[in-house]
């Protein structure tokens, strides 16, 4: 037996060489036995390799003349063990490639997950953002709301004011403030008849207690009470039935008087409406009707309006006309059209009919040109068309 040096992976193993002598032993016999020997040790390990051999050697001692078929059924064994091994290898590779896969599968996913929640993460914080600069300038209205509320008390009949978009409630200087309680009068020509001739926000003694609104004491003669206007796109007019029942908005912007209060002021006497209109361009047009009255809430705030006169086309008793129609609101549909003029168009409160030719109550849309979403602007039709969205606009009373 003899030692002799075999390397399995870099290791250094000793190697056990045998010399078998028997009558029919052969050099080759013996070189056979060691090159097995040493892949064998390779392959299933140096112990495992030696008990096998020296199985082998005892039995060629055993059967001097079978050394050659000893070594040969040993090569055999070997063999078989190889491919067992090989075998064994190929299934473990196999397994550990697909726990690869899977693994990488796993890594895949939870990248594509941090992937998400970083998105999500992003538009959380945009919406907090957004939600943060919401609440101070809400705070910032309620503020100033507040101070209002405080100086709006000092002028006559402010009992009841509201901290809500109610008209009666106002940022703006209210040019009757001087005034005490016994110089209220019903409407803005009852103010010019006494004398105010400045125009402004003024109490009306006609209406709720705290309910102001705009005089217009210059055009046409003056004395106008505003119950509508439109100027910058402050105050959104996409409103439900009891917002535009009560008013809202600003008397010195703004505005809206309310279905209610325009009801009690145009049934206390026979009045005319005014309508002003102005476009992109600077250029300014009305419409004026003899008679313009509203019914009360029982029957819908219809509308009663004829005899038009002016310069900007008769867009609300041409047919289809706004005369005769019950006030709709997009929580309340009282049009003649099957559907809802005011969810279709702009969500706005109108006389609509089918669905007609005025909505000065529509989205504030801005300078869209002749390219605005159709119906859905402040429009007046027979003036500038049903896409051009009007800059400024307002409607207002006086008994005629
Ligand atoms: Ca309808």
């Amino acid at each position: 037996m003899n030692l002799a040096p075999c390397h399995v992976s870099g290791t250094q193993i000793p190697q056990t060489r045998f010399y078998i002598s028997s009558s029919a032993g052969s050099r080759s016999t013996n070189v056979h036995t060691s090159v097995v020997c040493c892949s064998f040790s390779q392959l299933i390990g140096f112990k495992m390799a030696n008990v096998l051999l020296l199985a082998a050697f005892l039995l060629s001692f055993s059967s001097p003349t079978k050394a050659q078929d000893t070594s040969i059924v040993i090569s055999t064994a070997n063999t078989e063990a190889l491919e067992r091994q090989l075998a064994e290898n190929k299934e473990e590779t196999g397994r550990l490639k697909n726990e690869v896969d899977r693994l990488s599968s796993l890594v895949e996913t939870l990248l594509s997950r941090v992937d998400s929640l970083s998105a999500e993460l992003s538009g959380e914080r945009v919406r907090s953002a957004q939600l943060e600069q919401n609440l101070t300038r809400r705070v910032q209205e309620l503020e100033v709301r507040l101070q209002t509320r405080c100086c709006s008390e000092m002028v006559p009949s402010p009992q009841g004011a509201e901290t809500t978009a109610n008209p009666r409630v106002t940022s703006t200087a209210v040019a009757g403030s001087s005034r005490d309680a016994q110089e209220l009068k019903s409407d803005c020509a009852a103010y010019k008849a006494s004398g105010q001739t400045t125009s402004g926000v003024y109490p009306l003694d006609s209406l709720p207690s705290g309910v102001q609104a705009y005089c217009d004491m210059d055009t046409a003669g003056g004395g106008w009470t505003v119950v509508q206007r439109r100027q910058d796109g402050s105050v959104p007019f996409n409103r439900t039935w009891e917002e535009y029942k009560l008013g809202f908005g600003d008397p010195g912007g703004e505005y809206w008087l309310g279905n209610e209060n325009i009801h009690l002021l145009t049934n206390q006497k026979e009045y005319l409406l005014r309508v002003e209109l102005q476009d992109w361009e600077g250029n300014q047009t009305f419409a004026e009707y003899s008679t313009f009255r509203v019914s009360g809430e029982s029957d819908g705030y219809r509308l009663h309006i004829s005899g038009y006169s002016g310069t900007a086309g008769d867009s609300m008793t041409g047919r289809p006309s706004n005369n005769g129609q019950r006030f709709s609101t997009v929580d309340r549909d009282n049009d003649a059209s099957s559907g809802s003029c005011s969810q279709r168009y702009g969500q706005g409160g109108w006389w609509f009919n089918k669905c007609g030719y005025s909505y000065l109550n529509g989205r504030y849309l801005g300078n869209c040109e002749n390219s605005c979403p159709a119906v859905q602007g402040v429009l007046w039709h027979h003036w500038r068309g049903g896409s051009y969205s009007l800059k400024s606009v307002s409607m207002k009373i006086r008994a005629s």
